[in-house]
């Protein structure tokens, strides 16, 4: 199956077969690939590729780099069923997901296409007479991008459609308990590269396969001029000093803890079915999932009769054959999981759900029923991201309560309100509402299009990917005054002579 999947995505048999770092599906723990992990020599090497194809690449014009990424997307197109597949058998979330992720990739590549013709800047007014100033954006140098197992190919995608027609040259170290998905992407790469003709150089975009080493290869490396890294905050606070140290830059989209306010006015059939996909769907581990119920306790009892029916129906199983939700990634998620649950009953918490399922059918998948546990107050544990299916259920009795609550914790990647009182949807909106990078009213946190900007604040690390004016971290901006008269006279009106 996984074979003839790559076989059909253009992948070469001797990089993923034969290597030395087990790739396992989390659908039922067998090794479905052996990848050969990069040691720092060849990370170094790579890198050298990527920086000499920036020289030439930098040199093509962005309207002629917007269609590689134009042959990209159509290459996705074509590939989107095997993709997609893939995507689902590595990380385990349900075909659904597998096929949307693709679909983030192909929508990103349209956006970036237009946006090859759009690389525009400003004209500055000069206080000199004869003078021209303007404000130019130029590409930037090697882009670094690190990935996490949940969403494997969708943020290399954000990142690389847009730095590519930005001029940049890309080095991806993929999360090792993905590479597979990251090397039929490159696949597909390179075909639309050999489909481009010769003006696409060789190395332009590279592979790094490995663990913590061989990103830290990629994070110090002073020639990568910009790393974007999505992943934990743990993750974050080790790779932003070391950028840092050598003055490079960052995108970073790290952990959410993400909330839906539920007022008194909200439709909540519509509610409902919003909190079962953010929720529940990709067993809670994406990170814009819906973690934190902040609900008014006039509906505090309805809203949870009504959660625990749909809970009771939701299919756990093979994320390919139809199920609702697929396994965890690992026997390590389902630890942490089992904790987090454990600490809220010591505490007093009702738990519902959480139980292991399929154990039988499936002794190295880690299956769960989705939980919801309900507390009393929002407590550290709550304020914790803990990557599972866990929704936490708090209640209050003001919406300016409600908005404390929502931003009272370190992460802030998204949030909603279900109301349908519009003072309070501007509100949550405004300047003294949520807090985080994305506030949506009457939607849920997760599921985000690619045309707006996508990232958050305070530990979500601040960083911006996808849509809005987000292609501007790809590139160094350059202002410029232009003297076309024959005087020389200073700003400000300094008298030199
Ligand atoms: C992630 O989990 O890292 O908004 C990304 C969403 C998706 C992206 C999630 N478009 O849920």
């Amino acid at each position: 199956m996984i074979k003839a999947i790559m076989q059909r995505l253009g992948v070469s048999e001797a990089s993923w077969q034969g290597g030395d770092l087990s790739v396992m599906t989390p659908v039922d723990g067998r090794v479905i690939g052996q990848v050969k992990i990069d040691t720092p020599a060849e990370v170094d090497a790579k890198i050298t590729a990527a920086q000499s194809a920036f020289e030439q690449w930098r040199c093509v014009p962005g309207p002629r780099r917007g269609e590689l990424v134009r042959l990209f997307g159509d290459a996705l197109r074509r590939h989107k069923d095997d993709l997609g597949a893939l995507v689902s058998w590595e990380c385990g979330k349900i075909l659904q997901e597998g096929l949307g992720e693709v679909q983030e990739m192909i929508d990103i590549c349209d956006l970036a296409v237009g946006q090859s013709r759009q690389l525009f800047g400003l004209t500055i007014a000069s206080e000199r007479p004869g003078h021209h100033m303007r404000e130019t954006w130029h590409p930037l140098g090697t882009i670094g991008l690190i990935t996490a197992f949940n969403f494997p190919v969708a943020p290399w995608a954000w990142n690389a459609a847009l730095a590519l027609v930005c001029g940049n040259s890309l080095v991806w170290k993929p999360s090792e308990k993905t590479p597979l998905t990251a090397l039929a992407c490159q696949a597909l790469l390179e075909q639309a590269m050999q489909d481009f003709g010769e003006d696409a150089p060789v190395g332009l975009s590279q592979v790094v396969i490995g663990e913590r080493e061989a990103g830290e290869v990629v994070v110090k490396d002073p020639r990568v001029a910009l790393i974007s890294a999505t992943g934990s905050t743990r993750m974050g606070r080790a790779v932003a000093p070391l950028v840092a140290s050598r003055f490079g830059r960052c995108i970073l989209e790290l952990g959410g803890n993400n909330a839906m306010i539920v007022a008194p006015s909200a439709d909540l059939d519509m509610a409902v079915r919003a909190i079962l996909f953010s929720a529940v769907g990709t067993a809670g581990q994406r990170c814009t999932t819906l973690r934190r119920l902040i609900v008014h306790t006039s509906l505090r009892e309805e809203l949870l009769t009504r959660l625990k029916k749909s809970y009771s129906g939701i299919v756990v199983g093979h994320p390919l054959e139809g199920a609702l939700v697929g396994p965890l990634i690992d026997a390590d998620a389902y630890q942490n999981m089992q904790t987090a649950l454990q600490k809220a009953r010591d505490a007093g918490a009702k738990v519902y759900g959480g139980e292991r399922q399929l154990e039988d059918h499936y002794p190295d998948g880690y299956y769960v029923s989705p939980a919801i546990v309900e507390m009393d107050a929002q407590t550290d544990l709550v304020r914790q991201e803990t990557f599972a299916p866990i929704l936490y259920v708090i209640s209050y009795s003001t919406l300016d309560e409600a908005i404390a609550l929502n931003n009272d914790v370190p992460q802030g990647l998204s949030s909603c309100i279900f109301t349908t009182d519009v003072r309070e949807a501007e509100t949550f909106v405004s300047d003294v509402g949520s807090d985080c990078g994305i506030a949506n009213v009457n939607i849920g946190p997760s599921g985000a299009e690619i045309g707006g900007a996508f990232g958050g604040e305070k530990e979500t690390g601040g960083g911006r990917e996808s849509g809005s004016d987000v292609w501007k971290s790809y590139m160094r901006r350059q202002t410029n005054t232009v003297n076309y008269s024959r005087e020389l006279p200073l700003a400000q009106g300094i008298k030199f002579d």
